[in-house]
């Protein structure tokens, strides 16, 4: 359960760390997991020109303990309680820097896409982030503008932004982006694997390239309130997901009990 502390510092800043909210044993196993997707050939795997991994949609459809995870109590939990009801999984992916790699992500809010693609009325979503790698200042961490959910939906000085997520998703730019990153300052979260970040749609964020030899792995849940589903998608499913079953959390102790059942099979 999140804390009136943790609440309240979620809702100025709009993200909230959670340093090391799984153990080394259960990354391990999500670790593991990550490594059997990087080796798929599939739509959902999204490779550079180069063949660079970039990014995997939709996990929980052909990884069975992707699909546990995100049933994870200590993901479902806190995005219920931050949203005030019963959620679903909007969008779930994994992101892969690799060392010396390129991807890269402009600057830009989230609920631009979610609104202008897949017809989300409202921002009661939020997206989960949990590290698999232990994220440092050299491997491309994620870089907030804290506070500024707060400008709601930037429409000043943006860009359609290529080739990443969804060629005419917004990049913010100029100006704008300027006065926001003078006003509030950036954070870039950093901490060891099994770390988790909450933030909000409107959120500003982008990342560099990995510069350094270790990868930076990460599992993203965007988890959006039932009643606030899609009306319009216009993506493929397994970027915006149309089935609107809510998140029932699975036992806090799954992932290792997976292994171990299945070590004994
Ligand atoms: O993982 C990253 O570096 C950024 C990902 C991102 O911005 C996004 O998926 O919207």
């Amino acid at each position: 359960m999140l804390t009136p502390e943790q609440i309240a510092s979620y809702e100025r800043d709009g993200y909230l760390l959670l340093p090391e909210l799984f153990t080394p044993a259960e990354m391990a196993v999500v670790r593991r997991a990550a490594s059997d997707i990087y080796a798929m050939n599939r739509p959902e795997v999204w490779r550079g020109k180069d063949g660079e991994f970039r990014l995997a949609f939709g996990v929980q459809h052909y990884h069975p303990v992707f699909d546990l995870f995100l049933r994870h109590p200590r993901l479902v939990e806190p995005t219920r309680e931050l949203l005030g009801g019963d959620v679903y999984c909007h969008q779930y992916k994994l992101i892969n820097k690799q060392p010396f790699g390129k991807l890269d992500f402009p600057w830009h809010q989230d609920f631009a896409n979610w609104s202008k693609f897949d017809g989300m009325p409202e921002p009661r979503a939020l997206n989960i982030s949990v590290f698999l790698d232990e994220v440092n200042e050299f491997n491309g961490p994620v870089i907030f503008i804290p506070g500024a959910h707060k400008e709601g939906l930037i429409t000043a000085d943006v860009l359609p932004m290529e080739g990443i997520d969804q060629d005419g998703a917004h990049t913010i730019q100029g100006r704008e982006l300027e006065r926001i990153a003078r006003a509030n300052g950036m954070v870039a979260p950093k901490g060891k694997a099994g770390t988790a970040v909450l933030f909000h749609p409107y959120m500003p964020h982008a990342s560099s390239p990995n510069q350094s030899p270790w990868s930076r792995s990460t599992i993203y849940l965007t988890s959006n309130r039932v009643d606030n589903h899609i009306t319009r998608p216009t993506r493929p499913e397994y970027v915006a997901h149309t089935d609107f079953t809510p998140l029932r959390a699975v036992a806090d102790d799954a992932l290792l009990t997976y292994v171990e059942e299945a070590a004994a099979a």
